[in-house]
Parts: C-alpha cells; sequence; structure tokens
C-alpha cells in the first residue's frame, strides 16, 4: 500500500534530498517548511512522480503547527512516516558570548518544534498501532565541541527524546530511528553563520563533505526495511572527518 510521508524543514538541504527520493519510490509527500515558493517549486516537480501537498508554518509556532496538520486534506490524513528533520544552528560562540537570541531559536525548532510536530503526529499512530518517526540528531547529539554549547545541548535533547520515543511508543508498534549526520554541505553553515557564505564556506573546504542526497540515501534505506527492522541510530561522518573537531583537509 501506498505510504505518506510528512517532512519538516522539506525545503533545503536533507529534507528537500529526502523528499526527492521519497518521490521516486512512490511515497506520497507531506512537504513543510517556512518558505512558500521554495514549497511550490518543489510540489510542482514533485507531483510529477507521487502526490504532494504543501504546509507552510514555522515549527516553532504551536498554534501554526496544530492549524497546519488539521488543514491536511483527506487523503493525506494517515501519516505513516514522520521526518523530523527541521533544526537549525544559529551562531557559533563561546557560553559566555552566546546571543541568547540564537539560545531561544535553536531550542525553539530543534527542541520544542520537533515535540509539537511529533505531539500532533503521533495520536494517530498509536491508534493505528504502525507508524515511523525518524529524527534526524547530528553529531552534536553525540558529542560537545567548542562553541557548540546550546546547539549541542538541543541536538542532545533530540537524541534523549530519540530514546524515549522508542520506548513509550514500543508497545504500540511504532518504529522509531535517528541519524545523526557529521558535516553535510547544505544552508547550514549559512544559517550558522548568518549569511557570512565565506565563513560558511570554510566549513566544507579542502576536503569531501557529505552531501544531502547521502544523507537521504540513508533515511530511504532505514524506512524501507521490513517492518520488523527498526535501525536505532545511526552515526554518519563524511571519511575525512574523525570526530567533530578532527577533519583531515587537503
Ligand atoms: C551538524 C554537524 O558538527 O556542525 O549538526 O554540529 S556539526
Amino acid at each position: 500500500m501506498k505510504q505518506t510521508a510528512f517532512i519538516t524543514g522539506a525545503t533545503s538541504g536533507i529534507g528537500k534530498a529526502t523528499a526527492e527520493i521519497f518521490a521516486k519510490n512512490n511515497i506520497r509527500l507531506i512537504l513543510c517548511g517556512r518558505r512558500a515558493e521554495r514549497l511550490s517549486a518543489l510540489k510542482e516537480t514533485l507531483s510529477k512522480l507521487t502526490e504532494v501537498t504543501t504546509l507552510q508554518f514555522d515549527i516553532s509556532k504551536r498554534e501554526e503547527v496544530a492549524t497546519a496538520i488539521n488543514s491536511l486534506p483527506e487523503n493525506f490524513k494517515q501519516i505513516d512516516i514522520l521526518i523530523n528533520n527541521a533544526g537549525n544552528a544559529h551562531g557559533l560562540s563561546s557560553i559566555q558570548d552566546g546571543d541568547i537570541d540564537d539560545w531561544d531559536a535553536m531550542l525553539d525548532i530543534n527542541v520544542k518544534g520537533l515535540l509539537y510536530v511529533s505531539k500532533a503526529i503521533i495520536p494517530q499512530m498509536t491508534k493505528r498501532n504502525n507508524g515511523f518517526i525518524v529524527n534526524i540528531g547530528s553529531i552534536a547529539a553525540k558529542d560537545v565541541y567548542p562553541n557548540g554549547n546550546v546547539y549541542c545541548a538541543s541536538k542532545h535533547a533530540v537524541d534523549a527524546l530519540n530514546k524515549a520515543m522508542r520506548i513509550d511508543l514500543n508497545k504500540h508498534n511504532i518504529r522509531v530511528s535517528a541519524i545523526h549526520p557529521g558535516a553535510v554541505e547544505t544552508e547550514f553553515s549559512d544559517v550558522r553563520f548568518k549569511g557570512d557564505i565565506e565563513k560558511a564556506k570554510s566549513v566544507y573546504a579542502g576536503y569531501k563533505a557529505l552531501q544531502a542526497d547521502d544523507i537521504a540515501d540513508i533515511i530511504y534505506f532505514v524506512i524501507s526495511r521490513p517492518y520488523h527492522v527498526n535501525i536505532e541510530d545511526l552515526v554518519v561522518y563524511p571519511t575525512a572527518q574523525a570526530t567533530p573537531t578532527i577533519l583531515n583537509r587537503d
């Protein structure tokens, strides 16, 4: 039977690449993001391959999340796969120099946003005793690096919530997985460095970083295993990266 996936942060990077590989594999798509133009461009392209609907909302706004999910058309109401992908880093400063607005943004999106979306979707999964949740963490969920403080804390929370979901949803036959990427060449660093493109580029200079498609392939692999197989937790580095701070550059 055709499955329906709900992808947050679908307008760029890993979310967009995941939407593309899901569409190629005939998965119906609910694409979520804040940028309406990007959502409609993606819908136009991927509609050639599968049914697509879009939801434009900010996952950090509790009411917007509920309103958006309640507005889904009838044929998109059953969600089989939730990809909790939306997440950002804002700034890279020591704890003593950190900007509280950046901290709020990261905790609001990476932790509270993930919770708001999950809370809105999980009840239909528990009712059906069926569903799959994939949480996109980070190597920052497993490790802490200089100046990463609140971003690392937010991703450690994702790691904890991933484990918590698997425990609490176990009796409902729901699969829960986390994927923790290292350096992926996306808009991630543009956002972290607030549009300082040179600084963002330098993060990926001198080695082959992971690409969004590399992670999307893995997400598709994870969700396409037989139902009794749950890949619990995957940490994915580029070959050139050994830890968040040890990189073999040219
Ligand atoms: C993205 C990877 O190392 O910048 O989450 O935290 S890192």
